[in-house]
């Protein structure tokens, strides 16, 4: 499928999905949804893949729903967006088993914000911002927003940001752990690929399993979550990459993992 509104690359292991309608701030459309998800598929499909960065074309990462599109006319259930484009997309994200990096390159608007926030780590230009902008136009923080919000700066920077809809700079939301950091503009794009460098030569296997374990700890008291971890330890401690470790631990080399 040829993409109008995104790019999609791949090289070395890693992923690269660019947000790509600069001149709207990358605001999202149903064509834009209909390609994210199938890149989405292209990612899941290919087993070699260890790394997803996800990040936006010229000053903005992304403005949230596009607002002229039809389905922001007023008159139809915004909740069949959500449900079709938005949610599958979140989850998808989270779900995904590989270490996805979101690279905030500018403003991140509304479900910008909260798609941003979906990542396993997010890197922001020193000049992004994060806006939870939907109650400026009468809507409610949405994409995961009024989950992970309360979990990653508690109820009352989550309340703020979204009563207030003020823009949170990049050092604040790593001061607040919205956010992993926040480098210098010219440093983020140097930065991402060390990171998505380093991830793509890890144990891919365990960071899949990180990812569940950690996604999982809100929902379980600490008897479940004990249970899960020995489960998902179970599993790691199965993986070539675990040997491999533990083999250039003993030896004193650098490990090579595989990801297998
Ligand atoms: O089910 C559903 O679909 C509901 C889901 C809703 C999810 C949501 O995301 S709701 C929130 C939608 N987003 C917004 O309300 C944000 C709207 N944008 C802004 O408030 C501002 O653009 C920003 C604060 C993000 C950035 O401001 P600034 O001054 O840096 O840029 P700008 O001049 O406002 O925008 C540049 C261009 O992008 C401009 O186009 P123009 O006039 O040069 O042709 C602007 O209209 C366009 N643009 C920005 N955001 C959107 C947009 N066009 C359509 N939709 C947008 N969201």
């Amino acid at each position: 499928m040829p993409y109008e509104t995104i790019l999609f690359d791949i090289a070395d292991g890693i992923a690269t999905i660019t947000l790509n309608r600069p001149e709207k701030l990358n605001a999202f459309t149903e064509a834009m949804h209909q390609e994210l998800r199938d890149a989405m598929t292209r990612v899941r499909a290919k087993a070699s893949l260890r790394v997803l960065v996800l990040t936006g074309a010229g000053r903005g990462f992304c403005a949230g729903q596009d607002l002229s599109e039809p389905a922001m006319a007023g008159n139809s259930d915004v909740s069949t967006t959500l449900e079709r484009n938005y949610n599958p997309l979140v989850l998808g994200l989270r779900d995904l088993p590989i270490p996805v990096i979101c690279a905030v390159n500018g403003v991140a608007a509304g479900a910008g914000c909260n798609i941003a926030l979906a990542a396993d780590i997010v890197i922001a230009a020193r000049s992004a911002r994060f806006m939870q902008v939907f109650s400026r136009i009468g809507l409610i923080p949405d994409a995961g927003g009024t989950y992970v919000l309360p979990r990653l700066v508690g109820q009352a920077r989550a309340l703020g940001m979204s009563l207030l809809a003020e823009p949170v700079t990049a050092e604040q939301a790593e001061s607040w752990g919205l956010i992993w950091k926040c480098v210098d503009d010219a440093a983020l794009q140097a930065e991402t690929r060390r990171i998505a460098g380093q991830l793509a030569a890890g144990a891919t296997k365990a960071y899949g399993l990180i990812k569940k374990a950690l996604y999982a700890s809100s929902q379980n008291n600490a008897e479940r979550q004990l249970a899960l971890e020995a489960e998902l330890q179970r599993e790691a401690a199965r993986t070539a990459d675990f040997r491999e470790g533990v083999s250039a631990f003993l030896e004193k080399r650098p490990a090579r993992f595989s990801g297998r």
